[in-house]
């Protein structure tokens, strides 16, 4: 079912569930290569989410600050290349929820374990905020934190389950979001993970 979460941002509940294993394997795949890491905030701390990359261009955090990088600066290589079944999942998705033609040139891979959390951020690293951000949510329920247009509006808890993709676009681009505190729970696919896939055009 389609659920407009707010003017911008669209639930497609279940969306993801026909590919869910497919997608679950290319992640295992994709970690052999380019494996999950817990980067540092430019704060100095450890991110609780492991994170890797696959396209063009991958998020990176250090000490210097947030950006888009073309090298894993784990292994000094190139991200793995997006996979073609990731990219038509996001475009379809896109699509359905109302942005034609959306071509990712990045895919961000979060891994939750129980206890891990995503504090409230926006974002706002990609130059093109025209362009929809797609979510796909595998394993474990997070209760997501769906915030305003300011830092300090109280957020609501939105419940995201396996298989949900998320379109999140025009007027919802920059609402401060997050995900609250993994509980420590089980899916049959991930055992006690969390992983979203976030597509974006990084330029
Ligand atoms: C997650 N990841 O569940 C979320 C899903 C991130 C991140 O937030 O930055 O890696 S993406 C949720 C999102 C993306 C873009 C805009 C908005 C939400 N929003 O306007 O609320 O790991
Ligand atoms: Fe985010």
């Amino acid at each position: 079912e389609h659920l407009s979460l707010d003017p911008g941002a669209v639930l497609l509940g279940g969306f993801a569930l026909p590919v869910d294993r497919t997608l679950l394997e290319v992640i295992t795949h994709v970690a052999e290569t380019a494996p999950f890491c817990h980067l540092e905030t430019p704060g100095g701390r450890r991110m609780s989410v492991a994170m890797t990359n696959v396209g063009r261009l991958g998020w990176v955090s250090d000490r210097h600050g947030y950006r888009y990088s073309p090298v894993d600066p784990l292994t000094g290589r190139p991200w793995p290349a997006m996979p073609p079944n990731f990219a038509a999942l996001a475009t379809k998705a896109a699509a359905t929820a109302g942005f034609s033609n959306f071509a990712p040139e990045a895919c961000l891979i979060n891994r939750y374990a129980s206890g891990a959390k995503l504090s409230l951020h926006q974002d706002r690293d990609e130059r093109n905020l025209d362009q929809p951000i797609v979510s796909v949510s595998l394993g474990v329920d997070a209760r997501f934190l769906w915030g305003g247009q300011g830092r300090t509006d109280r957020p609501r808890r939105v419940a995201l389950h396996h298989g949900d993709v998320v379109v999140w676009g025009g007027p919802a681009r920059l609402t401060y979001h997050g995900v609250d505190t993994l509980v420590e729970s089980s899916h049959p696919l991930t055992g006690t993970l969390r992983y979203n896939l976030t597509f974006r055009t990084a330029n």
